[in-house]
């Protein structure tokens, strides 16, 4: 305390007037504040008739009396309780005292004293009575007490905790502090709690780290509040983040894993969303479950599904019934998502079992919890003014590190669509010079690897973080030549209706018309000659004898598509003959009538066809 360890900052501030005083103490300077909002669950909970249930207004005087939770003498000496509004609610953490205590201190390398106040709910409610109003409540109570606090933390049930802070971390927009839900498994008045070191957790983290993330502390670990699922119900340990290691860990040392958490990357203020669309629900797929279980549980006003299916997101392909009930249902503007039975995890396409859910419109869960997905759906379709396709897209996007961002494990490359639209999207957070001289580096090899994979979507993000995507990489190659080898027509629209030349050439001296033709992209040959793509003299002068080679091996669809790229089909080959001639010589008959036919078209001057 204070009075103990006389600082010459304590001095400085003993010889100012008490108000004076008190606002630089109890200011941001010295302290840092931590609202609690007490919702209730099993910690508040006392025994009635041999049965829990949540006990108001104790909290607070409990907690008053224990030393390690409140230093009175802290309070007294530095007139915290004059200070705050309300100093019946307010509590103050010592400082360290042991040596243990000292290492923790240092390794959150400050000083700061932890001050508390509890916003306690009324009624208490046991988590089970929860409901999506409860949430907007306690989404409300954190955007109004936003600006007075360092940090908050949520007491809250262990039964529907994961719920809870799955659908806070997206009603949370562009969060910057720490909200941290914490409970236990014993009550926090008997001997043998979790509860008093849950909430000891909970409360230092939130004052003393800036995780602006909503997470769930339990049994000594930070989870990103999304990630998590109740998973035992006896043990302390009764959280897991299967797919997301913890964000931090409190041993004697606090270690934050920093490199795993959350950014919300926004100059956008924060704000808290607390429309939430209640039509939504789970379904647990069975051996045996009957088409009209499902059409019912499908029908209106349902609107958004979480389908938990087997394994990597399998269902019975051999049920045509069950399949057909999904596809109408998706048809109708129903988002369903496929998620896993399996505790741990990711759904992919690896089976045709899987396959046959994304033919009936599914959208892929990847590696998201149930709860993760059913409040994000609540959140999503709850967003006015957004069309059906924008709301799909949400689905599919990481929006607060629900959900990895690459698919298919650690794999991470190029081709992998989620992990070019990551990094176009983190590099557009910036207006740094570096960061644009990077951005400006990046774009041309993602921009091609996108239009290589044929990913519209993670070209338009590029194109939102100001790059061109006409720029060539290291060979000259520009996204139109790359998605014209592929066949992307889709690509190809895309990039010629921003900006993209039919005319660049690579390093070999190709363009995009050319590599169509060698990769016999007829519809995409056809679109780049709309464009005004034509093919260059010397290549002009090169087709006769390619024409000829075609001829001689009766290559049809060879013939036909330089005869779409422009090339005319009488330019004699290196010998003088023409493809015609050689085609005749060569017995080729089909090839002989295709020519004939084509070069009485090009008579006639209707070279398209
Ligand atoms: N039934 C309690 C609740 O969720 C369980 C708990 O908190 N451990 O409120």
């Amino acid at each position: 305390a204070l009075s103990n360890s006389k600082t010459s900052d304590a001095e400085c501030l003993d010889s100012l007037p008490n108000a004076m005083r008190n606002c630089t103490l109890h200011g941001s300077r010295r302290e840092v504040r931590v609202l609690v909002i007490n919702t209730g669950g099993t910690i508040g909970m006392k025994s009635h008739n041999d049965v829990l249930s949540p006990e108001s207004n104790a909290f607070v005087e409990g907690l008053r009396k224990l030393t390690t939770f409140h230093d009175e003498q802290y309070a007294q000496d530095t007139g915290l309780y004059e200070f705050y509004d309300t100093p019946d609610k307010t509590l103050v953490l010592p400082n360290p005292s042991s040596h243990a205590e000292e290492r923790f201190k240092r390794s959150y390398k400050d000083n700061k004293q932890v001050v508390y106040t509890f916003l306690e709910y009324s009624p208490l409610l046991d988590s089970s009575n929860m409901s999506t109003e409860d949430w907007g409540k306690i989404g409300k109570d954190i955007e109004k007490n936003y600006e007075c606090y360092n940090g908050f933390v949520i007491l809250h049930g262990t039964d529907t905790m994961a719920y809870t802070a799955s659908a806070l971390s997206f009603m949370c927009e562009h969060l910057g502090k720490p909200v941290i839900l914490t409970g236990s498994q014993v009550p926090i008045y008997e001997m043998r709690s979790d509860g008093r070191d849950n909430l000891m957790g909970a409360l230092l983290i939130a004052g003393l780290f800036v995780i602006p993330e909503v997470c769930v502390y339990f049994r000594n670990k930070l989870y990103r509040g999304n990630r998590v699922t109740k998973v035992d119900t006896g043990s302390f340990n009764a959280f897991a983040s299967p797919n997301l290691p913890p964000l931090a860990k409190m041993d004697v040392d606090i270690t934050v894993n920093w490199d795993t958490v959350w950014r919300a990357n926004t100059s956008t203020k924060f704000r808290v969303r607390t429309e939430l669309n209640r039509n939504v629900g789970l379904l647990r797929l069975f051996p045996g479950i009957t088409a009209a279980t499902v059409r019912s549980f499908l029908q209106p006003p349902m609107e958004g599904v979480v389908l938990e299916t087997y394994g990597t997101g399998n269902a019975p392909d051999n049920r045509a019934d069950l399949l057909a009930e999904l596809k109408e249902a998706t048809d109708r503007g129903v988002i369903i998502i496929n998620t896993t039975q399996c505790l741990r995890g990711t759904v992919s396409k690896v089976y045709a079992t899987g396959e046959v859910l994304y033919k009936a419109g599914l959208l892929p869960g990847v590696d998201m919890t149930p709860e993760a997905v059913l409040s994000k759906l609540s959140y999503v379709l709850a967003i006015e003014g957004l069309d059906h396709q924008t709301k799909k897209k949400m689905m599919a996007q990481n929006l607060r590190g629900e959900m990895m961002a690459d698919l298919a494990g650690a794999k991470l490359d190029l081709s992998d669509s989620r992990f070019i639209q990551v990094i176009a999207k983190s590099l557009s957070i910036s207006c740094k010079e570096e960061l644009e001289a990077i951005r400006d580096a990046l774009a041309p090899p993602l921009a091609c690897a996108a239009a290589k994979i044929g990913d519209v979507e993670a070209l338009e993000s590029i194109r939102e973080m100001g790059s061109y995507l006409s720029v060539g990489d290291y060979d000259g190659r520009t996204p139109l030549h790359i998605a014209a080898c592929e066949g992307h027509l889709k690509v190809v629209q895309y990039l010629l209706e921003h900006g993209s030349s039919v005319h660049s050439r690579d390093r070999y001296g190709d363009t995009p018309l050319s590599n169509a033709v060698r990769f016999r992209r007829k519809d995409i040959v056809r679109l780049l000659r709309k464009t005004g793509a034509h093919l260059s003299r010397e290549q002009l002068a090169v087709s006769g004898t390619e024409l000829c080679s075609l001829a001689a091996h009766g290559d049809l669809d060879g013939l036909q598509i330089w005869h779409l790229a422009g090339a005319v089909l009488n330019t004699p080959g290196y010998d003088g003959q023409s493809a015609l001639s050689v085609a005749t010589g060569a017995g080729k008959l089909e090839a002989v009538a295709l020519l004939n036919r084509l070069l009485s078209a090009e008579d006639q001057g209707k070279g398209d066809e």
